[in-house]
């Protein structure tokens, strides 16, 4: 029996109520269609770093630089992890120890700004971030943030709009980036501007830093003083973040990170990050990302084709925002709907949404996830298929019954994880 088979019996045997609740959602991400476009599905390889003993170190500090003895063999495998992220991005500098996309955030914000500095971001409506200065987060309590949107009849960013924006508000700080915008952006413009308005350029490239990685998407590391993003979307590893920055900007990234904001870095989920680059960096990674567009192409096409409106009229990434307005029905509904088929999705705002936040008239979807698990773009158009089948009739039991036995055929015919126990 090998050890992570031990583990496994380990936990049933120590903690029964734990493993079937780990068993159970096993399972429901096996037989359930996961379109969340910021979630996906990691290697064994990042599952098993993940779960190993290096979660017992304490190692505050840098490699070399530790406030802890014994980390002779973390520091390796901590600067691993950074050599192959500054490798990936080709950025002079990587941080690795953010332990979630916020965190590098606040952290970026901490080391370039002063409290209560300008700073000019994407509105949320529009796509942008919590931390890109809603009121609720820590962003737009702490900063003094005013935003551009995109334009009321294209729902497009008009960067000359932008720039204008930049020049008018004087920002300390120009952000770009998004988490539901389904267009590409255009880095260097925004590096224009910034330039010109006398302000820093950061770049959150959370969600499509897969695509950066490999090319599919312009990189922001060239125009950016800063560059964050989270390890655990298109990018495919743990859930957490890293922040890259040009060499003028090291020391006070880095002070900013430790002891700025954190404490003991995550040295299991670091060690499952540089796991996750190490596989970025292999050519098959390149092909995963082309992948994930042709399938949202198949998947935007096929939802226009079954009568549901796109936000922006389709997608030149790996996100699409499904408008609900035609069709009468709230995003809260339509996600509860999608739900009980089994397709999972989020509810989001769309640019210029009446709705609130909690019940917004959007759902935003995606293929990074179904990507990974080996869905094509055939299977993708039947997905467009279903979906479009649920919103029509979200309350016909009917309906979502056939869905689900739909759903669970296409996930039978990709399977996930296949012989994988609970702890990889
Ligand atoms: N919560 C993430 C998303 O779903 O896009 C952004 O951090």
């Amino acid at each position: 029996m090998n050890k992570a088979h031990d583990l496994m019996r380990g936990l049933a045997e120590a903690d029964p109520r734990l493993h079937d609740g780990i068993v159970r959602e096993l399972s429901r991400q096996r037989q359930g269609i996961e379109l969340i476009p910021s979630e996906n599905f990691v290697s064994k390889a990042v599952l098993q770093a993940m779960g190993s003993v290096l979660t017992n170190k304490y190692s505050e500090g840098y490699p070399r630089r530790r406030y802890y003895g014994g980390n002779e063999v973390i520091d390796e495998l901590e600067q691993l992890a950074i050599d192959r992220a500054k490798q990936l991005f080709g950025a002079d500098h990587a941080n690795v120890q953010p332990h979630a996309g916020s965190q590098a955030n606040m952290e970026a914000y901490f080391a370039l700004l002063e409290l209560g500095d300008p700073i000019l971001g994407m509105d949320l409506a529009a796509g942008g971030h919590l931390t890109h200065g809603s009121p609720v987060n820590f962003s737009g309590r702490f900063y003094h943030f005013s935003s551009y949107g995109v334009d009321p009849k294209t729902h497009l960013l008009d960067m000359d709009a932008v720039r204008k924006r930049a020049l008018a508000d004087k920002p300390k700080l120009l952000l770009s980036g998004f988490s539901a915008y389904p267009r590409k952006l255009d880095f260097k413009a925004f590096g224009d501007i910034a330039a010109e308005a006398g302000a820093y350029h950061m770049s959150d490239i959370a969600h499509i830093a897969g695509l950066v990685a490999t090319k599919a998407h312009q990189s922001p590391v060239p125009y950016a003083d800063v560059v964050t993003t989270t390890t655990h979307k298109t990018l495919r590893g743990p859930r957490g973040a890293i922040i890259l920055c040009r060499e003028e900007h090291r020391k006070a990234i880095d002070k900013a990170v430790f002891p700025g904001m954190q404490g003991g870095p995550l040295e299991h989920v670091i060690a499952a990050k540089a796991a996750a680059f190490g596989e970025a960096l292999k050519p098959d990674f390149a092909q995963y990302q082309r992948r994930i567009l042709a399938n949202a192409q198949a998947l935007a096409t096929s939802l226009l084709e079954n009568g549901i409106s796109l936000v922006t009229g389709g997608t030149d990434n790996h996100l699409m925002v499904i408008d609900l307005t035609p069709l009468g029905i709230g995003g809260k509904e339509a996600e509860k709907a999608l739900d009980s088929a089994g397709i999972y999705t989020n509810k989001n705002m769309i640019p210029f949404d009446t709705r609130s936040p909690f019940d917004p008239s959007g759902i935003r979807i995606g293929t990074p996830a179904i990507t990974t698990r080996g869905f094509s773009t055939v299977d993708c158009a039947e997905v467009g298929a279903m979906i479009a089948r649920v919103l029509k009739r979200p309350q016909d039991a009917s309906v979502i019954a056939k869905v689900k036995g739909q759903v669970g055929a296409l996930c039978a015919s990709r399977p996930l994880y296949e012989g994988l126990g609970i702890l990889g």
